[in-house]
C-alpha cells in the first residue's frame, strides 16, 4: 500500500535552446541514456522538435531537442525556427545549450527567442568542457551568465556534471502527470527515427551541400516474423546528388545502407531488412508546396493579431 506521507509525482518539460552543433541532441540522448535523436558534426542536423523522456518511480522530465537557433536564409529554415519557437510554449526550465569553444556572440535569432521564453527557471549549460582550455573562462562572448538562474558545465560526450544538471532539474519540477508512459522514451514513432537513422547515415558519408538536401521518408515498415521489411526513400533535389549518395559502384549507399539497418535494429532489438531508394524531387527547398509534403509548414505570420 502506498504511505500516506510519500511525495507526489512530479513532472515537467525541458526544452533544449542554441546554435547548431552546440551538442543539443547528444545532451538529450546523454540523460534518456538511449539514442532518441540523430548527431553529427555538422550543423544543422535536427530537423524537428524531439522530445526524450526521462521517466523514475518519482518524477518524470520531457526534454525538447530543437533545431539549432541560425538566422534563416530561407524557407526550410523559417521553418525550422518556427519548430523550435513551438518547443518553448508551456515549459518548466529552459536550457540554453552553449559549446564552451564557441568564440561567437549568439545570433539574432537565439537572443530573441531566449528573451521569448517565459520558463519558470533558465538554466546557462556551457558543453564541451572537455574541449575548453584551462586557461580561459569558458562561457563564449555575448553570453551574461547572471542573467540565467543558474550554469552548469558539461560534457554531454563524455557524461561529465550530467547528474548535477539534472538533480537542479528535478528540484523546480512541480507535481504533475505521468505524461508518457514509463516504457516510453521519445514521442517519436520506430518509422520517424527509423527515417532519422538513415539522414543521420547520409550526414556521416556525405559532404558539402548533400547532407542538406535530403530528405528521407519511411515507404514501408512492416513487423514481419523473422525480419521487419522496411522501406526508406532518400529524396535529393538534383540528379547529379543521386549520384554522389550512390557511390562508385554503389559503395556509399552500402555503407548508409548497412549502417543504418543497424541502427534500426538497434532501436527496435528486431532484425530489420532494410531497402533504400535514392528519388529526385526537384529543388524541393526552393518549392513550397514539396516543403509542404515533407512537412515544413511555413512560419507564423508576424504582426497578426491573434483572434
Ligand atoms: N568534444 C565534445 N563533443 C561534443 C560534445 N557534445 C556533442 N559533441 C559533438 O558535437 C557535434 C554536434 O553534436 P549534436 O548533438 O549533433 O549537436 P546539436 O546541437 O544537436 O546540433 P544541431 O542539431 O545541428 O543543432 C557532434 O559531433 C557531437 O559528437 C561534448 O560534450 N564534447
Ligand atoms: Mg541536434
Amino acid at each position: 500500500m502506498d504511505q500516506p506521507t510519500a511525495a507526489p509525482f512530479r513532472s515537467g518539460y525541458v526544452a533544449i535552446l542554441g546554435k547548431p552543433n552546440a551538442g543539443k541532441s547528444t545532451l538529450m540522448n546523454a540523460i534518456v541514456g538511449e539514442k532518441i535523436a540523430i548527431v553529427s558534426d555538422k550543423p544543422q542536423t535536427t530537423r524537428d522538435r524531439i522530445a526524450g523522456i526521462f521517466t523514475t518511480t518519482e518524477f518524470q522530465i520531457v526534454f525538447l531537442d530543437t533545431p539549432g537557433i541560425i538566422v534563416p536564409q530561407d524557407r526550410l529554415n523559417e521553418s525550422l525556427m518556427a519548430r523550435a519557437a513551438e518547443a518553448l510554449e508551456g515549459i518548466d526550465v529552459l536550457y540554453h545549450l552553449a559549446d564552451a569553444t564557441d568564440r561567437e556572440p549568439p545570433n539574432e535569432r537565439l537572443l530573441e527567442l531566449l528573451r521569448r521564453a517565459k520558463p519558470r527557471a533558465r538554466f546557462l549549460v556551457i558543453n564541451k568542457i572537455d574541449r575548453a582550455r584551462g586557461d580561459r573562462e569558458p562561457i563564449p562572448p555575448g553570453i551574461d551568465p547572471t542573467r540565467y538562474d543558474e550554469v552548469f558545465f558539461v560534457s554531454a560526450l563524455k557524461r561529465q556534471g550530467l547528474d548535477k544538471l539534472i538533480e537542479r532539474t528535478t528540484a523546480l519540477l512541480q507535481p504533475g502527470p505521468m505524461y508518457y508512459d514509463p516504457e516510453q522514451l521519445s514521442d517519436r514513432d520506430e518509422r520517424f527515427l527509423a527515417a532519422e537513422i538513415v539522414r543521420e547515415k547520409v550526414f556521416r558519408h556525405t559532404g558539402a551541400e548533400i547532407p542538406y538536401a535530403v530528405y528521407t521518408e519511411v515507404a514501408a515498415f512492416e513487423e514481419r516474423p523473422g525480419k521487419d521489411f522496411i522501406s526508406v526513400a532518400i529524396y535529393v533535389e538534383r540528379d547529379s546528388q543521386k549520384g554522389i549518395i550512390i557511390g562508385d559502384g554503389g559503395r556509399t549507399l552500402k555503407t548508409i545502407g548497412s549502417e543504418a539497418r543497424r541502427g534500426i535494429e538497434k532501436l527496435t532489438g528486431r532484425p530489420a531488412y532494410l531497402e533504400l531508394r535514392v528519388k529526385l524531387r526537384k529543388n524541393w527547398r526552393k518549392k513550397e508546396n514539396e516543403l509542404a509534403n515533407f512537412g515544413f509548414k511555413p512560419p507564423p505570420k508576424k504582426g497578426r493579431k491573434k483572434s
